[in-house]
Order: C-alpha cells, then sequence, then structure tokens
C-alpha cells in the first residue's frame, strides 16, 4: 500500500552534515522517494502543534529549544508501506537502544538529538504532512 509520511532531519542532523547521507538511506529504498523537500526553521507555534502530545513533560522545553537551535530538512516520503518503514530505518527513540544499521543507531547517542523524526501513524502523518505541507 503506498502511503506519504512526513519526516524531519533534526539540526543535530543538519549542523553535522548528515542531509545527504539520511536521504540517502532513504531513496535507496525501493519504490520510496522524496516528494517535497525544504530546508527551514521551525517557529513556536509549529512546533508547539507538532509536539502538542509531548506538552508538560519534562523534556518538552527543552526539545522545543532544540528543534528551534537551527534548521531542519522536512521531507515528504511516499512509497510501499514507507510510515512503519521510515521508522525502522530511523531506530527507538533513545540511539544507544537503536541498532547498529539504523540510522540513529549508527549516528546517535543522545535521547534529545536523535537526528530525525518520522510520523508514527497514518493519522499522525494526515496531521503531520497538512501541518508542514498545506499546499500538498
Ligand atoms: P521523537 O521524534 O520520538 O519525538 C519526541 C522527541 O522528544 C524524541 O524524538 C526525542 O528527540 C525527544 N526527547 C527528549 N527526551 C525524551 C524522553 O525522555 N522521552 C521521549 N519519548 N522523547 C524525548
Amino acid at each position: 500500500m503506498s502511503q506519504r509520511t512526513l519526516v524531519l532531519l533534526k539540526p543535530d542532523a543538519v549542523r553535522r552534515g548528515l542531509i545527504g547521507e539520511i536521504i540517502g538511506r532513504i531513496e535507496a529504498k525501493a519504490g520510496w522517494s522524496v516528494a517535497a523537500l525544504e530546508l527551514r526553521r521551525l517557529d513556536g507555534a509549529t512546533l508547539e502543534q507538532h509536539y502538542g502530545e509531548h506538552k508538560g513533560k519534562p523534556f518538552y522545553e527543552p526539545l522545543v529549544a532544540f528543534m528551534s537551535s537551527g534548521p531542519v530538512v522536512a521531507l515528504v516520503v511516499e512509497g510501499e508501506r514507507v510510515i512503519d518503514g521510515v521508522r525502522r530505518l530511523a531506530g527507538p527513540t533513545d540511539p544507544i537502544e537503536a541498532a547498529p544499521g539504523s540510522i540513529r543507531g549508527d549516528y546517535g547517542t543522545i535521547v534529545r538529538e536523535n537526528l530525525i523524526h518520522a510520523s508514527d501513524s497514518e493519522e499522525s502523518a494526515v496531521r503531520e504532512l497538512k501541518l508542514f505541507f498545506p499546499e500538498l
């Protein structure tokens, strides 16, 4: 089943020059493609909506500060079972728990600076795509 998902390359990935490496892993999957891509700074209103489910948690404020600390790359990726697929490529939230071979497992050590966001369900994908790419 072909799907679309929202991917964000977080400010750590951009700062460390890993944009090409991460997008390359996504593009290498058979039949997946980048449908939209933009380097942008996220404003407070966008972050508040995007991370609404985490509001009030102890990591929320530092998370928003980190996500505002530099540009991100926002992408729409489409293809066969891409929602679960990109999550598997990314690996679990904590990069130390993530297996080598996954993006977080290969490049990350810090929970907050875990390189990549990917929508976690069809419902989240629809909501997040509307927030980041309302014109699509
Ligand atoms: P992601 O993409 O799962 O979205 C929420 C982000 O909050 C998560 O990645 C981490 O980057 C960040 N974060 C920082 N601390 C924590 C934590 O203790 N738990 C969780 N779930 N996320 C955290």
